[in-house]
């Protein structure tokens, strides 16, 4: 059995580790005024963040056309028997619900979808265990439980700069950010049943941060091999630091830096810093 493991660009895995792996990446759209980007293919990274801070407007964005993935599942039943199709959160995107879509219109390979309820590399850690498994020769069925197992010891933690982003996006209440942006916190944040919600109300950046060590630290202390990932908004000296001081700390962790590219970087904004693990 022949499984293709398929992942939208929201994991943000970087491009060596998705070549590497064979994973295949269908992208999410950012949009400045009329135009429309597809993110890691026409726009990246870098160049995102720099067009927000030049230009008036602020960007959207928008999940692929139900086309796009019909067009990519069709061409891998070329070469595979089935797909596994790993997205962002159904609470906050479409992405998932395309893909559903999208597999029942292809007859000549099935398709199983799995929302990851999640975001950004943590979502990238289910595509690397499924491409792991695929290589082995699992098929779909057996990767899909491994996937739904992993969600019992999946946790990620964020915190932005600026919650406006969040609240304009809708990805957060009007109450919540509200709240937020008067009393000046930097709250901590995560996903509750496919949704963002405040995990903790915190004042400053540093005693985030500090926080988020120790919500690592629950787990990376009973010493079972997992991974972990620090994510950033266009702050890598920091997550490189943040990385290099976990690693030293915890030898059993397999630790990643990534990044919130452009669709995630337009509802959390530049300087979001996040941390998510597994256990293995
Ligand atoms: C779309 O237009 O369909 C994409 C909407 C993306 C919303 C993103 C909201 C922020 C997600 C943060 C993920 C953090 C994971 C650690």
């Amino acid at each position: 059995m022949k499984t293709a493991i398929v992942t939208d660009s929201t994991a943000y895995i970087p491009a060596e580790i998705r070549a590497k792996h064979h994973i295949h990446m269908i992208p999410l759209n950012v949009i400045f005024g009329n135009e429309s980007y597809q993110e890691e293919v026409e726009i990246k990274v870098d160049q995102f963040y720099d067009e927000v801070r030049n230009k008036k407007e602020l960007p959207s964005t928008s999940q692929p056309a139900i086309g796009e993935f019909v067009k990519l599942y069709e061409k891998l039943s070329a070469n595979y028997d089935a797909v596994v199709s790993i997205h962002l959160s159904s609470g906050i995107s479409g992405t998932f619900q395309g893909a559903v879509a999208a597999g029942d219109m292809v007859d000549n390979i099935e398709v199983h979808a799995f929302d990851t309820e999640i975001s950004c590399m943590i979502q990238g850690f289910y595509a690397l265990e499924a491409a792991e498994m695929a290589a082995e020769g699992k098929g779909p069925e057996e990767i899909m439980t491994r996937l739904n197992e992993m969600k019992e010891s999946d946790r990620a933690y964020f915190m932005v700069d600026d919650l406006s982003h969040l609240q304009r996006g809708g990805r957060l209440s009007s109450a919540q950010a509200l709240v937020g942006s008067l009393l000046q916190v930097k709250p901590l944040l995560h996903f509750v049943d496919t949704k963002i919600v405040p995990f903790e109300k915190i004042r400053t950046r540093k005693k985030a941060v500090k926080r988020m060590y120790d919500l690592l630290d629950e787990d990376a202390s009973l010493g079972v091999p997992m991974r972990a990932s620090v994510i950033h908004a266009n702050r890598e000296a920091e997550a490189e630091e943040m990385m290099k001081e976990l690693a030293l700390k915890y030898p059993h962790v397999e630790f990643f830096v990534s990044y919130f590219g452009p669709v995630i970087g337009t509802h959390l904004g530049e300087g979001a810093l996040g941390l998510g693990w597994y256990k293995r």
